[in-house]
């Protein structure tokens, strides 16, 4: 077989499940093609996209403005590395942090890149500003927290999944309950050694956990009180996801650190990126960190790009909108339902959770019926399906989107 010849499906599948490592379990779907809010499989057939690979391609697949300045880009200058400058990365710096309102960002390629890098930033702070003694810092993370797949990050995950035998772990890290300010407080008083507090705005994979309503404004303040730094993993939940540029704009929440990946390059190139202001940024010297890719050609001109969209078409209100239509049609659904007990979510990142025990295939069932129907979903942990399509969605669209899951989902009423 001629290494790009057509494959079938099932050759697709075959290939991967013989060539590959088994570090997935893909819906069985072979996608070859995507556009805006739909995605084709091999055979031709159409799909409303309604996991935007996981939150990245907010702009739609193959947006033609990110692709274009990728094309045009990867034309002229692809990778110089950093031991030299190159012409776009300033003109991208400039523009993402005066669009979120920082001094500096520190460009990484991967979402968990840039975790451990605010990770660093955060103990090199503590140690040179707020004068904590070397090695001694801790940093404050919550229960059913994910942030990435690195050997640091899940340290301090609780998931056994994500952690069995991958140790020795990475000390220095305090786990609290998310959601709660009383346990934060109370972590921050008795602990003279803390020096940031890590958090998703919204809980994506722990199943789209929205925190109560002041919950990032009273982080933010107790970080304030204590001289610990806010640090705000908004991967996921960052660029317009859920009605807002970023999510702790819902509140007044801004963090001292700012977390951004996957919808930084609208799903078409690793771009990642760590933005914070001087008093943190500039413990960082020459040699301190770096990454081959980090802070490429292609990386930022797609990522001004993809900004761009994200301003020009409106996405952030666009998501408000439709991510309250989406819960509203749904809500009168539950009202009625037996096998959907739950909605929740801000903007277009919602979750629905399946009247099942968690370990029940109830909820892979359904997604791989609404693949049937021509809608691809995948559950996040064990009875709880996660919706969140590109941000370019009509509401046309999500209408008949809300029609197909409902469908589905009476086919599984009890
Ligand atoms: C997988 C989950 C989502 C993230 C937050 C950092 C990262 C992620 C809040 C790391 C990445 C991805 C990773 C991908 C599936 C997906 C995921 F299910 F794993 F948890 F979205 F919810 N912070 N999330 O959500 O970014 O290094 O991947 O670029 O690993 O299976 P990354």
């Amino acid at each position: 077989m001629a290494v790009l010849e057509h494959v079938t499906s099932q050759q697709a599948i075959e290939l991967e499940d013989k060539h590959g490592a088994h570090n997935y379990h893909p819906l069985p779907v072979v996608l070859s093609k995507g556009e805006g809010v739909y995605v084709w499989d091999v055979e031709g057939k159409k799909y409303y996209d309604f996991l935007s690979a996981y939150s990245a391609v907010n702009q739609g697949h193959c947006h033609p403005k990110i692709v274009g300045a990728m094309v045009a880009q990867a034309q002229q200058l692809t990778l110089t590395s950093r031991a030299f400058y190159n012409n776009v990365l300033g003109k991208y710096e400039k523009y993402a942090t005066e669009l979120f309102g920082f001094d500096k960002l520190l460009p990484m390629n991967t979402g968990a890149e840039a975790v451990e890098t605010a990770l660093k930033l955060c103990r090199k702070w503590a140690y040179e500003v707020k004068g904590i003694n070397e090695n001694a810092a801790e940093i404050v993370v919550c229960e059913n927290n994910f942030h990435g797949r690195t050997t640091t990050i899940i340290s301090f995950s609780n998931d056994p999944v994500a952690r069995k035998n991958f140790g020795p772990f990475t000390n220095g890290f305090v786990k609290i309950a998310y959601d709660n300010l009383e346990a934060l407080e109370e972590v921050l008083k008795s602990n003279k050694n803390i020096a940031g507090f890590m958090a998703e705005p919204i809980q994506g994979e722990a199943g789209v956990y929205v925190p109560k309503e002041g919950y990032l404004a009273g982080a933010k303040a107790l970080c304030k009180k204590y001289n610990v730094l806010f640090i705000a993993d908004e991967v996921q939940t960052g660029i317009a996801r859920t009605g807002k540029m970023v999510c702790v704009d819902h509140e007044d929440a801004k963090p001292d650190i700012l977390i951004l990946g996957k919808a930084l390059s609208g799903g078409a190139y690793p771009v990642s990126a760590v933005l914070a202001n001087n008093n943190i940024m500039n413990v960082i010297k020459p040699g301190n960190h770096g990454s081959t890719f980090g802070g490429n050609p292609v990386a930022a001109a797609v990522a001004i790009a993809a900004l761009e969209v994200v301003k020009d078409e409106k996405l952030a209100e666009n998501a408000e909108e439709l991510g309250q239509l989406f819960r509203s049609e749904i809500n009168k659904f539950i009202e009625t339902s037996s096998i959907a007990t739950l909605v929740r979510g801000k903007g277009l990142l919602n979750a629905v959770v399946i009247n099942d025990s968690e370990d029940s295939d109830t909820a892979w069932n359904i997604c791989m019926k609404l693949r049937d129907n021509g809608l691809l979903a995948k559950p996040t942990h064990g009875n709880i399906i996660r919706f969140a399509p590109p941000l370019v969605m009509t509401k046309e669209q999500l209408l008949d989107c809300v029609s197909i899951i409902i469908a589905t989902l009476k086919e599984f009423e009890k």
